[in-house]
């Protein structure tokens, strides 16, 4: 069903421009068109293959979802697509199980006959006038393929009030997975403290975008932010204050941790906890005097500044200590990773930091998870299971000298908490100005010296927020960037481009309005 890849590229860009795109006669550097590029014309993350067929389906009252019955968890993937329709258009579309063909009206979504090529989230997207159906290898795919039926209605779809339609959705075949299997983005709750509901939303941007893979900073100097029974204090003590104050508590209780993880696996999202160490350590040095070499705790730290802290590493009580912390927090991350952080231990002795580090991937690996670790952690000795997370810091190539994976986070590209431009309001400037086209307009494959493709596990941008504060800014920092980034791991490189990219991104800006995200304007895109 599928063809070889490397062949169906340039297929695709050939058939983007020809036969969707006038505008592509016109590039580079196309002014702003009075009528938006059309939903086929504008996914985000570009598929990699779209062939329209004319006409289009429309969603009716007597509309519905059907699932495959061999599936149970299909149900959830149904569910997830009836609840995201039913504000907007005001039908509460039915999820019933059906084996077979689809019935006129309906949304079939199913496993059966998939091609095992789709692999693990590639999907078959049929769109006739008459039924949509929708084909993954696995589930995953199904939920991804479901976020190209959203992009592919009307953009007020995503209203959360009763908008008018039609709800068409043009008829065509869509053929997609994945050029990466990481695609994801980073949230730091340390410097400032999100809860519960500011991270779903944070979620579920990510799942629109098809990315896989959440990494929540846990811990920093400023903050420890998730309860441990057999360290009470780290929540208690250590999460009691963020960067400019305030009144705590700001942690995550267990419950509030697991509820995390389970709604980003019902978006099949692997939720990646990070506990920053051996420096990024003085919420834990504030809670418990023992972890320091000289037995007295640090006062609590609202600044900014980093590299001044470190777990005590000749002492005894430093592994165990961290053995409870990567035993309670894997028991509630059904996911594959612990990420132990790493990066910038200035205060800490360079021999023993790679003794340490030795230690800790035995401590993961005994919890049955992978280690990853940012970029420093490439100096070290490093398993070849463990990972490695770039962001410019010139050592990353030392991984993949050992075999091990590389995810790349540059500084310079796609760090969410660097400004837009020097009138930014919020954020830091240390890596640079990222306008929208910078945080787009590069490869993976070719980015880091002797990184190349096959070392690349794919893409994570990460967003710190020693200036952000509110879930308004979270927004503003993140997109559009984000999208970007969720195209520069999914989509076929041969296939994007800014120029092309920045028209489609001009009509995606009408979605996110639609969402009521505070996204950043930026000059660079001919924004309808
Ligand atoms: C560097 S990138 C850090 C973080 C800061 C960030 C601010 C990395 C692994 N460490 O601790 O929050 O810069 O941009």
């Amino acid at each position: 069903m599928i063809s070889d890849r490397r062949s169906a590229r340039p297929a695709f860009a050939v058939l983007l421009c020809v036969a969707l795109l006038p505008s592509c006669k016109t590039m580079p550097g196309s002014a702003k068109t009075a009528t938006p590029p059309s939903a086929l014309e504008s996914l985000i993350p570009l598929p990699e293959k779209v062939e329209p067929s004319g006409g289009a389906f429309t969603l009716a009252a007597d509309s519905r979802i059907a699932i495959d019955p061999a599936t149970p968890e299909l149900e959830g993937i149904g569910r997830f697509l009836a609840d995201r329709l039913k504000p907007a258009t005001g039908l509460q579309l039915p999820v019933r199980p059906a084996a077979g063909a689809p019935m006129r009206g309906s949304i079939l979504l199913t496993t059966a006959g998939a091609d095992p090529q789709l692999g693990a989230e590639g999907y078959v997207l049929t769109v006739a006038p008459d039924t949509v159906s929708l084909v993954a290898h696995r589930p995953a795919g199904l939920f991804r393929g479901l976020q190209t039926i959203r992009q592919l209605l009307p953009p007020a779809i995503e209203s959360a009030t009763l908008q008018s339609g039609p709800w068409t959705i043009p008829a065509a075949m869509i053929t997609d997975r994945p050029r990466f299997v990481w695609r994801g983005a980073m949230l730091d709750v340390a410097r400032h403290f999100f809860g519960v509901a500011g991270v779903k939303r944070f979620i579920d941007l990510l799942a629109y975008y098809k990315m896989n893979r959440f990494h929540l900073h846990l811990s920093d100097d400023q903050g420890w932010r998730i309860a441990i029974d057999a360290w009470p204090r780290l929540a208690t003590v250590g999460g009691s204050t963020q960067i400019g104050g305030g009144t705590g508590p700001f942690y995550f209780s267990k419950a509030d941790y697991a509820e995390i993880v389970a709604y980003a696996g019902g978006r099949y999202i692997t939720v990646v906890p990070e506990i920053d160490m051996p420096g990024h350590t003085n919420a834990a040095l504030a809670s418990y005097a023992e972890l320091n070499c000289d037995d007295v705790a640090r006062p609590l730290y609202t600044g900014i500044e980093v590299g001044f802290s470190s777990l005590c590493l000749k002492k005894d009580i430093t592994l165990p200590f961290v053995r409870d912390v990567v035993r309670e927090i894997s028991a509630l991350s059904p996911g594959p990773y612990f990420h132990v952080g790493g990066d910038e231990a200035a205060s800490t002795d360079a021999a023993e930091y790679a003794r340490f580090m030795e230690d800790v991937q035995a401590i993961v690996t005994a919890e049955g998870k992978q280690t990853i670790g940012w970029e420093e952690f490439a100096t070290t000795r490093m398993l070849p299971t463990s990972i490695v997370q770039q962001w410019d810091r010139g050592v990353a190539q030392k991984a993949v000298e050992q075999g091990a994976k590389v995810i790349l986070s540059p500084s310079k590209k796609i760090y969410l908490d660097m400004k837009y431009d020097a009138t930014s309001p919020l954020g830091q400037d240390w890596a640079g100005l990222i306008e929208v086209k910078d945080a787009y307009d590069w490869d993976p494959a070719t980015y880091v010296p002797g990184v190349s493709e096959a070392d690349i596990l794919g893409v994570e941008a990460p967003l710190w927020t020693e200036t952000i504060e509110t879930m308004a800014d979270i927004e503003y920092m993140t997109l559009p960037r984000l999208a970007g980034v969720g195209e520069i791991g999914w989509s076929p490189a041969a296939a994007r481009g800014w120029d092309e990219y920045k028209l489609r991104l001009a009509a995606h800006g009408l979605r996110l309005k639609a969402m009521g995200v505070n996204f950043y304007q930026s000059p660079q895109v001919p924004w309808f």
